[in-house]
């Protein structure tokens, strides 16, 4: 039995595997050698029962920072098992480490990693405004990285959708790891063949619906376009939430709007708040199967400065929580979170805020599920 859970741990917890083979061979010889201060009612052994606790009726949690510090560990997202270490996931994180689509300011590539490592900071037990504990409810697990070409934008994106695909035929949702937002073009098409066209509520300072850079008709600000080309989502029932800043053209409004988006400028925050935006998203969705995405330059670059295209004037994190809190028990399907660029952060502001954001869609999926 210790030999399969060292394997477990070895596979599961890579970081501290060395710390726990040692405690769990500690264990063993106390128990034969009798010396005090070890054995069955030991703090090395309640580390061991309490990370591989693995019935079938309960979920596999992240490690928690009562029992090993925040700052160690593995370096799954939450601390979270990788989902080959769950004998099923309900949701999984996976990361997209691409950025080639990018216009501006290339480095979202490192943004998996910085949102994984941000977010050892997350106490997971017990969210008090959804009141629920997302890991006791719902198996999680970390997925890893898809591997994506960083030199051919389509063949990363065909990686994408079958990586993406293929995940969301054994588990129930997923939430991506950005990577540009040329990766939300793949992921709807994934989402889309499970359920079909749904409401899209894309959180970002730009439209994302132009036609081509350079000629290039795949890029972070493209993917809405071809999206909308292939009806991907629903033209009754989507919508952009903090849009803000100058235009290319005149026309880029009327032809997003073509595209049946609806729109809240970031200004509306200010002029009528959150509660309002919340009601307006509400009534756009109604019961349709959601997908979010989420741009963190949506956020102010006070709040979010590691990101490619940062645009002033934007929303809150706070304003964010407060908006997806709102929407708590719509059909929520699946989300994603890009464009973070750790190279221009500082303090991990923005990763900390988008490994928050994570959490936050993981427990507003957890809180709609009784609505399906
Ligand atoms: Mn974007």
């Amino acid at each position: 039995m210790d030999q399969l859970r060292c394997s477990c741990i070895s596979r599961q917890h890579q970081c501290e595997a060395y710390v726990l083979f040692i405690d769990i061979n500690a264990t063993i010889g106390y128990n034969n050698q009798t010396q005090p201060g070890f054995g069955p009612e030991s703090e090395s052994e309640l580390l061991i029962e309490d990370i591989l606790v693995n019935d079938d009726n309960k979920p596999i949690q992240p490690v928690s920072g009562k029992i090993l510090p925040r700052y160690a560990g593995p370096a799954t997202f939450a601390r979270l098992p990788e989902l080959l270490d769950v004998p099923h996931c309900d949701v999984a994180i996976i990361g997209i480490p691409f950025d080639s689509g990018t216009s501006y300011r290339p480095g979202a590539r490192f943004g998996p990693s910085a949102i994984r490592q941000a977010s050892r900071h997350l106490r997971t037990q017990y969210h008090p405004d959804y009141d629920i504990e997302p890991f006791t409810t719902i198996q999680v697990a970390d997925a890893g990285d898809i591997a994506c070409n960083p030199f051919n934008i389509e063949e990363a994106i065909t990686e994408v959708e079958r990586h993406s695909g293929e995940l969301l035929d054994n588990v129930d949702a997923i939430m991506s790891l950005g990577g540009d937002h040329t990766i939300a073009l793949p992921l709807l098409r994934a989402v889309n063949r499970r359920h079909g066209p749904v409401a899209l509520v894309h959180f970002d300072a730009h439209l994302d619906t132009w036609d081509t850079y350079f000629g290039a008709p795949y890029t972070h600000g493209t993917p809405f376009r071809r999206a909308a080309e292939e009806q991907l989502f629903r033209d009754d029932a989507s919508m952009h939430v903090g849009i803000r800043g100058p235009l290319y053209s005149r026309t880029d409004l009327i032809d997003d709007a073509e595209f049946g988006f609806k729109v809240v400028h970031c200004d509306e925050f200010q002029k009528h708040g959150v509660d309002h935006v919340v009601q307006r998203i509400r009534e756009r969705v109604g019961d349709h199967p959601l997908y979010l995405s989420i741009d963190i330059d949506v956020l102010d670059p006070a709040h979010a400065p590691g990101t490619g295209t940062p645009e002033i004037a934007g929303m809150s994190s706070r304003e964010l929580v407060g908006v997806l809190r709102g929407l708590k028990g719509l059909n929520l399907v699946s989300a994603d979170v890009v464009e973070v660029a750790p190279a221009y952060d500082h303090a991990e502001l923005t990763s900390l805020a988008a490994a928050t954001i994570v959490y936050e869609l993981i427990n507003l999926y957890c809180a709609g599920i009784n609505n399906r």
